[in-house]
């Protein structure tokens, strides 16, 4: 793949079962993304390094998700102009997932975190694409066919389930 448009990072590996959702997106869409774990506070002096040199290595948007106390998304924002997309994780430190997210959601004035669902990774990996989308026609090009696909599903269920009746029709969208 070419050089990484999307930095995917997160706060520690037990976040990768949810974070692996950002990076499977970006790969069906075919956009280049890097991964690794930055902490922001176990290992504060290397997230401060990933942001400042985020722009200038090429990356063009950061994903980042965090659980908990989950300083990592407002931090990296704070510390470069790239547009941070925010993934609150429910992890085994957080209350119910509600931390994650207003820790991540409730940013103040001048530093915004565009901040996706709770355990959200896909939608932030589809929201990073947008973006780059935005410039670079391939990926406008992949995410209409993405599009196109669940919208395909969504009437493809819609005919079984008239046809059928919710007994018959197979449930698994
Ligand atoms: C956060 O604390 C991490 O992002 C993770 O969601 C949570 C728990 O981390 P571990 O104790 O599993 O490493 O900083």
């Amino acid at each position: 793949m070419s050089k990484p448009v999307v930095g995917i990072i997160m706060g520690s590996q037990s976040d990768l079962r949810v974070m692996k959702e950002a990076a499977e997106i970006l790969e069906e869409l075919q956009v280049s993304y890097e991964l690794t774990i930055v902490s922001a506070h176990r290992t504060p002096d290397r997230m401060v390094d990933y942001a400042r040199s985020a722009r200038s290595k090429g990356l063009k948007v950061i994903i980042a998700g965090a659980g908990g106390a989950a300083h990592l998304p407002g931090m990296v924002a704070s510390m470069t102009t790239l547009p941070v997309i925010g993934v609150p994780v429910k992890s085994s430190n957080s209350i119910d997932g509600w931390d994650s997210v207003l820790s991540i959601l409730q940013m103040p004035g001048g530093i915004p975190v565009a901040t996706v669902a709770l355990d959200g990774a896909k939608n932030a990996g589809i929201l990073a694409a947008e973006m780059i989308g935005a410039f670079d026609e391939k990926t406008a090009k992949n995410l209409e066919k993405y599009k196109d696909e669940l919208k395909e599903k969504v009437l493809k269920s819609a005919e079984s389930v008239e046809e059928k009746g919710w007994r018959g029709s197979k449930i698994g969208f």
